[in-house]
């Protein structure tokens, strides 16, 4: 068995073999190793890549990929018999899922731009293709477009039982230091709203899971007039910050594709095939201004976004099915 294997391969494997009998010794329970290594690299930030975090996934990276054998026959063959360190049931679909049919980017030069678009049309190019698209001037009936910006949505958080709703709500943080959506719209005061050159950027997202709020922001939204007519939106996510770097390269684990409604600001999104398809495919990228809507499949495509000079990006999107 050990013929086909280069003296590289054969040192990383001990080296793999050590580290998951050293984390053993070191007391470190499976299920807890996953869970760490899974919320490090959930929605992982490049912009923290100098920290351990990269480390960790790096490790983690190689351990569930060599030692739970997923894409590489020989190591699994090799490792077979031996246990897994990080329990397969809590890696993201990203590193065990099925390989990713390349159809939904191999011939895609740039983000399909449309100025409209039909239902039928979207649903069969679109809607369940994981092919991404950018449909401009989607949500001009929206009353969001001049009547959302961050302090509404500060007061109208503050003002609500924020406590009980950073319980069942995610929060990212990005590159902030912010411990919470409680903690960001009490530290984020006019000034640091400031977008002089040299200003503090932040930039922060949520899942707006509070049905009250849900209510108020859906008064000020619509599903996009694309969607399927049977598809529906589920749980609502935020995104606000200033210009600069916005959320750093990953991929989620959610079960759906999303939408996302630029209501403020210009924003890029950069897209990256799936290291499975990086022959036939290529990254591609495009901005959203006001008004603006993009599709992606959050769950197939690595996604960055970078926020234009200007104005605070703010903007709204929801999986659908
Ligand atoms: O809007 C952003 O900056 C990031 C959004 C994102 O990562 C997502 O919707 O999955
Ligand atoms: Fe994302």
């Amino acid at each position: 068995m050990n013929a086909d294997k280069t003296p590289a391969f054969l040192k990383l494997e001990t080296k793999l073999k050590n580290l998951r009998q050293q984390a053993i010794k070191d007391d470190f329970n499976p299920d807890q190793i996953g869970e760490t290594f899974y919320n490090c690299i959930e929605r992982f930030d490049v912009q923290k890549s100098n920290s351990n975090c990269l480390l960790i996934c790096l490790v983690g990276v190689g351990i569930a990929v060599a030692l739970c054998g997923v894409a590489l026959n020989s190591i699994q063959s090799s490792l077979h018999h031996e246990p897994c360190l990080i329990n397969k049931d809590t890696l993201p679909p990203s590193l065990i899922g099925p390989i990713t049919d390349c159809s939904m980017c191999e011939d895609l030069l740039s983000i399909p731009l449309y100025d409209a678009i039909t239902k039928e049309e979207f649903e069969m190019r679109h809607a369940y293709t994981n092919r991404p698209a950018l449909i401009r001037n989607a949500i001009q009936n929206w009353t969001a477009l001049t009547q959302l910006d961050f302090n509404y949505l500060k007061e109208m958080y503050l003002s609500s039982n924020i406590d009980d709703i950073q319980e069942n709500c995610a929060f990212f943080a990005y590159r902030t230091d912010f411990l919470s959506l409680k903690d960001a719209f009490e530290s984020i005061t006019p000034e640091m709203q400031n977008l002089e050159d040299g200003a503090p950027n932040w930039y922060i997202g949520w899942s707006n899971c509070d049905e009250h709020i849900r209510t108020m922001i859906k008064q000020m939204t619509q599903k996009p007039y694309f969607l399927p007519e049977r598809s529906v939106c589920y749980s609502t996510w935020i995104f606000v910050g200033t210009p600069g770097i916005g959320a750093g390269i990953h991929i989620d684990s959610v079960e759906l594709p999303s939408w996302q409604a630029q209501i403020m600001g210009s924003k890029t999104w950069t897209l990256t095939p799936p290291p499975e398809c990086e022959n036939v495919c290529q990254t591609i990228s495009a901005t959203l201004n006001p008004g603006d809507i993009i599709v992606v499949n959050t769950n197939q495509w690595y996604h960055s976004t970078l926020v234009h000079k200007g104005s605070i990006s703010l903007s709204i999107g929801s999986e659908y099915d």
